[in-house]
């Protein structure tokens, strides 16, 4: 009988050692369920601001292009060396060497690659980039063939079809080329989704649509359209065209 209060203590002591464990359990329950909830809008925060930062990398680079124009009388030539360099390849005849490749960003004096550090698709029309034929206001009308469709099927219009293009693969960056330390370059696979295939393909069709899945595959790609219009109207604003 002597001895029950030191029982009760310890059966107290039991007890409460018992209900810290339980506490410290619920406590990390709570905190790895707190840091799931932190962690997934910083992660989708994270991805955000890496479209964002390409988007205006993109903006920037049809800027570029237009300043280009301005200062020479055509758009750049695409970038076609492999490893990419970052210069424009001219073939002989002054006409480029192929009309799509990456943008030749040193010589725009911009970024090499999108947020992801891929490489900047880039597509111009051939009437808009002939160093010696330099396009008129009356040939920008109807001159491209670069087609670009959006959401619910809508598609450039022919007069209106883009002088150039840019383009970024998006986070997956399937189809573009990844930029390696030390000047070197390594080709992504080939996208799954269809329309992710149309901006891969080298043709004249592309696709600008919102971010979407469909069975399974991602479209994530970004675009901008470089209209002949807007590039005309800022070359005549600068005096480079009558
Ligand atoms: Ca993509
Ligand atoms: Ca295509």
């Amino acid at each position: 009988m002597s001895r029950a209060p030191h029982n009760r203590q310890i059966d107290i002591r039991a007890a409460m050692s018992g209900f810290s464990l339980l506490e410290m359990a619920l406590a990390l329950v709570i905190l790895s369920l707190m840091m799931g909830w932190l962690m997934t809008p910083l992660r989708v925060q994270h991805g955000l601001q890496k479209y964002q930062q390409t988007e205006q990398r993109l903006y920037v680079a049809q800027q570029a292009l237009i300043g280009h124009a301005i200062i020479y009388h055509y758009l750049p030539c695409p970038d076609t060396d492999q490893p990419p360099d970052g210069w424009e390849n001219v073939s002989a005849n002054q006409s480029c060497a192929g009309d799509e490749g990456l943008l030749p960003w040193l010589q725009l004096g911009l970024v090499a690659t999108d947020a992801w550090g891929r490489f900047f698709r880039y597509r111009a029309d051939s009437t808009f980039t002939h160093h010696a034929q330099w396009f008129s206001v009356s040939a920008a009308e109807n001159a491209s063939n670069i087609q670009v469709s959006g959401d619910n099927g809508f598609v450039t219009s022919a007069p209106s079809r883009p002088a150039a293009i840019v383009l970024s693969h998006g986070e997956n960056g399937l189809g573009g080329i990844q930029s390696v330390s030390g000047g070197q370059a390594h080709a992504m696979a080939a996208p799954t989704h269809s329309d992710e295939l149309e901006n891969a393909d080298g043709d004249l069709a592309f696709v600008d649509k919102a971010q979407q899945q469909a069975a399974g595959a991602v479209f994530d790609d970004r675009l901008v359209m470089l209209s002949p219009k807007v590039l005309i109207q800022q070359m005549v604003q600068a005096q480079r065209l009558p």
